[in-house]
């Protein structure tokens, strides 16, 4: 209790002895004790009193001082006068009409077990300042034993300093520019304001490109100049062109446009702001040359208001992988397979350890003689609630989040471990082949995990093959195109995957230094009736040929197929016709002498 009072504010205190909120229902004889314990206490607080920073006084019914702490003598300018007998009742606006602050405490007089805590904002006007007060008053008591004299406590809290400390706490230091988490208390009035005008929202949030290795290079302080001049200029624009800028962490800001039209408004608005960044910023005498990328996310577009965020960071992500100063709009993807990603991605981790994913393999054979010449390996993931879930739901989740290398090595090691056993148990042993992402080369390590695995299990490079899809980016195709040459010379195969579907094309060959190429099951779906797919798809075959490369087919689901595709010259043939993936121990019938 006495840490309470001194820790706490006056308002606290006087809430503690007094009890103000339910004193209504307080019975007469409780009143009086916290009314004594005020009494009592009083001589022994008037010290916690003088340095509390609430401003507080306790008048008589005539309205005579009989104590007066600290702050109160400062608020009101006594520090300097003597202190009147008399207290010297403020101006106030109650209901837009100017009063004395006696009126107000008169009301209360009349009744005196009601009391006020004046919750909305009540303005005093002292010494020519109007100041927001939060008004608490409780009701007369002895002011001691014994005396008649009735007192009561008044305490006007300052709301300017709870304001200042608000308005502190929602600027970046550095900037001085709104922060998050004005950022964050903005989100909310503005979709109610939307949503009651009808209107559009764009978030758009951008970041300076390369800002932490420009740090490196010119050091912390014109890092932090380049910002605010950054911020200035955002601030300078955001008045002109009415939209809100904040600045959340590090180098990303973030604008709210709600005074748009047409995309082409943010378009031209983000394009003024990078064209002039570009040569805002001189560093002895020359230009930095500065962009940022950017990601916009529309509401009601594409994104519902708790998305919103969200969606231009994800936009803004794309951009920046794009290269610098690109602008990205946030485009909804199909996430209609229901699972939650993040869910995905959170069990992924203890998914690997509890051996929840498990490698299926799919016989490949020779179209000429229908036996087997190698496996595909694919992996699945039993769920443990979601029961089996497909891998272009879940493989795409870990290109994004890099849990992709942990799945890669965890693939090589388990086939090479499996080809082992294969060869303890004297089956015939076929080449595997595991697919790759991207993803996975772009670490530098990749090919010395391959050698070293090959080395630790002791299984000959040829027994395993790589394949390999273009994708949608090939950041760096010299790099690619070394490791994979690496990996050839360790004698590992690499296969052209999904060849024939969007992003592949001839001149991708050259690009990738593969030896086999798998056409694609979206080519050979018509391949008894459509003309042209015939034509593409025997043209892939010579061609693959006369480079003196194989081919496989997969995606073939009858005889019928299986026959054309042989009569076409395709070399090896993959697909349900054959055999579906299956798990290992059914798939090893296929290599039993
Ligand atoms: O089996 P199927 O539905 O299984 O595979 C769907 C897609 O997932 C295929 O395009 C295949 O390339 C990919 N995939 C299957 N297993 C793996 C794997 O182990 N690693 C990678 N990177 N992709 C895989
Ligand atoms: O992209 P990639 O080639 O790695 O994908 C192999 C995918 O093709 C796997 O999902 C596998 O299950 C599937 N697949 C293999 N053979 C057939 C087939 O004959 N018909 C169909 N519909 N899918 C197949
Ligand atoms: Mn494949």
């Amino acid at each position: 209790m006495d840490n309470n009072i001194i820790f706490g504010s006056a308002a606290a205190l006087i809430a503690a002895s007094v009890s103000w909120g339910v004193c209504k229902s307080l019975t007469k004889k409780k009143q009086t004790l916290y009314e004594n314990f005020i009494k009592e206490r009083l001589s022994a607080h008037s010290e916690i009193l003088d340095i509390i920073d609430d401003n507080l006084v306790i008048l008589d019914e005539n309205s005579e001082i009989a104590y007066i702490n600290n702050a109160m003598k400062s608020f009101l300018g006594f520090d300097k006068k003597d202190i009147p007998k008399q207290f010297p009742m403020p101006e106030v606006v109650e209901n837009n009409f100017k009063v004395s602050l006696e009126n107000i405490l008169e009301k209360i007089k009349i009744n005196p077990y009601k009391f006020i805590i004046n919750h909305g904002e009540l303005i005093l006007f002292i010494n020519n300042r109007k100041v927001p007060i939060q008004l608490y008053i409780s009701q007369y008591f002895n002011m001691d034993i014994n005396s008649k004299r009735k007192v009561r406590i008044l305490i006007f809290k300052d709301n300017r300093k709870d304001k200042e400390k608000e308005q502190f706490a929602h600027k970046h230091k550095l900037t001085k520019l709104p922060n998050h988490l004005k950022l964050q208390k903005d989100l909310q009035s503005t979709f109610v304001k939307l949503h009651l005008n009808d209107r559009r929202l764009a978030v758009v949030s951008m970041e300076i490109d390369e800002f932490s290795s420009l740090r490196s290079i010119i050091g912390y302080e014109k890092a932090n100049d380049i910002l605010i001049t950054f911020a200035t200029h955002l601030n300078t624009m955001a008045k002109e062109f009415s939209f809100v800028v904040y600045h959340t962490i590090h180098n990303t800001f973030i604008l709210f446009m709600d005074s748009i039209n047409n995309e082409t408004d943010i378009y031209s608005v983000i394009n003024l702001i990078q064209d002039k960044l570009r040569s805002l910023y001189k560093m002895e005498n020359s230009i930095l040359h500065l962009t940022t990328s950017v990601g916009i996310a529309l509401y009601p577009d594409n994104s519902t208001t708790g998305e919103l965020l969200n969606n231009s960071y994800k936009a803004l992500n794309q951009a920046q992988k794009k290269g610098n100063g690109w602008v990205e709009m946030y485009k909804k993807t199909d996430t209609s397979h229901g699972y939650d990603e993040l869910k995905l991605y959170n069990d992924m981790h203890l998914g690997l350890q509890k051996n929840e994913f498990e490698i299926y393999y799919q016989p490949i054979v020779s179209s000429q003689t229908r036996k087997i010449v190698s496996a595909e390996a694919l992996i699945r993931w039993k769920h443990p609630e979601y029961g089996m879930v497909r891998p272009d739901i879940f493989i795409p989740i870990m290109e994004k989040t890099g849990f992709i290398i942990k799945l890669g090595r965890y693939l090589i090691s388990e086939v090479l471990k499996q080809q082992k056993r294969w060869e303890l148990f004297k089956f015939n042993q076929v080449p595997v082949s595991i697919n790759l992402s991207l993803a996975e080369l772009e670490k530098d390590n990749f090919v010395r995990i391959v050698e070293s695995e090959l080395q630790n299990n002791k299984v000959s490079a040829e027994l395993i093959k790589y394949e390999i899809t273009e994708g949608l980016a090939m950041e760096n195709e010299e790099r690619t195109y070394n490791q994979l040459s690496e990996l050839r010379k360790l004698g590992v195969n690499i296969l052209l995957d999904d060849f024939g579907t969007g992003y592949t094309s001839f001149s991708y060959i050259k690009k990738i230094p593969a030896n086999i190429i798998k056409i694609d099951r979206s080519l050979v779906i018509n391949i008894l009736t459509s003309s042209k797919d015939q034509g593409i798809t025997k043209a892939i075959i010579d061609l693959a040929h006369s480079i003196g490369m194989k081919v496989v087919v997969e995606g073939v689901e009858d005889e019928h197929m299986f026959n054309k595709l042989r009569d076409m010259g395709a070399d090896y043939i993959q697909g349900y016709y054959i055999s579906k993936p299956i798990p290992v121990f059914e798939f090893q019938e296929f290599l039993r002498p």
